[in-house]
């Protein structure tokens, strides 16, 4: 089982589905991204995972679809309607299928699951929680949603706190807790602790399973070298955590893992847990094979 934010959670995600049978692969993913643009509701790090396994992703933006085109959405702007978001029309499709069915009642992990089926995704992917769970930014300029923060304002602002709404409420989606605990692995993908895996572990039964694991529990480091791959978690670290070793990134994870996977880069710093040291960039399949492979090595070496 993977627990998985957007572009690293689906890149661990994929790494894992092209090493093992892809169908024992049941991949948990995060819904504090979730918005709602243009009355559609939009689940961002659900589709890159849908995108990526299904090798419909853009790879150059790390987000929508490959090939998209833009019509819906320069009619919207010349409408002058909402617009900073962009929503290509491929992607739209999946927009319109599911919230269309939210409003009929269906919960988001059926209608993920039949998205997925559709699709023609391998492993299980379910999404944390079918309730509402919203990320918030504290930054200097007020509490912020997290795509205000994160496209809106390009996450120029620094971040002093983040918070879940509806964290605490929020009950695991169904399946999540049965994946759990059949896992024979659980690892916690490169994605930001803080805003990716962070509203994952917002889920109260989802922490607690993972704290009462019965198997290992093993995170990729996000950093390489010191420095995020991607995106603001480097900032966040050295911000919320006081710096951007492994340490700062299992002290994010603590009571939750066994093991950090860590880059060559970064092997000689202290990580307070049990590492394993590879080349964590996963730029291609080799790449991907070889952090797939640390991961499942630490199964044998946590046993
Ligand atoms: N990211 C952007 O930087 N700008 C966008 O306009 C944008 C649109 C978008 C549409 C659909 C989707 O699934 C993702 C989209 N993203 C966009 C990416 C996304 O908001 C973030 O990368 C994730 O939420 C962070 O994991």
């Amino acid at each position: 089982m993977v627990l998985a934010g957007g572009l690293g959670g689906s890149r661990l995600a994929l790494a894992l589905a092209e090493t093992i049978d892809p169908g024992e692969l049941t991949i948990v993913g995060n819904v504090g991204d979730d918005v709602e643009i243009l009355g559609l509701h939009v689940s961002p790090d659900l589709d890159t995972i849908l995108y990526t396994l299904t090798g419909r992703l853009d790879e150059a933006k790390g987000w929508g679809r490959a090939g998209e085109t833009w019509n819906t959405l320069e009619t919207v702007a010349e409408l002058g309607g909402e617009s900073w978001f962009r929503l290509g029309d491929f992607d739209l499709g999946v927009h319109l299928v599911r919230t269309e069915a939210l409003r009929r009642g269906e919960p988001l992990s059926a209608v993920t699951a039949r998205i997925a089926r559709a699709l023609g995704l391998e492993p299980t992917l379910l999404p944390a929680t079918d309730e509402r769970l919203r990320t918030w930014l504290a930054t200097p300029a007020g509490e912020l949603p997290f795509q205000e923060w994160f496209v809106a304002r390009g996450h120029r602002d620094g971040v002093d706190g983040v918070r879940f709404e509806g964290g605490e409420a929020a009950r695991p989606a169904p399946g999540v807790i049965e994946a759990l605990e059949a896992a024979d692995l659980i690892a916690i993908a490169p994605s930001n602790p803080f805003v990716s895996v962070g509203p994952i572990l917002a889920v109260a039964g989802i922490r607690e399973a993972l704290e009462g694991r019965a198997v290992p529990a093993v995170a990729v480091s996000p950093l390489i070298g010191g420095e995020a791959v991607r995106g603001p978690a480097g900032r966040m670290l050295a911000h919320l955590r006081g710096g951007t070793g492994p340490q700062h990134v299992t002290d994010c994870y603590k009571g939750l893992i066994d093991a950090l996977v860590i880059d060559e880069a970064d092997a000689d710093a202290e990580a307070g847990v049990r590492t394993i040291v590879t080349r964590t960039l996963m730029e291609d399949a080799e790449g991907r094979r070889r952090v797939a492979e640390a991961v499942l090595e630490s199964v044998a070496a946590l046993r």
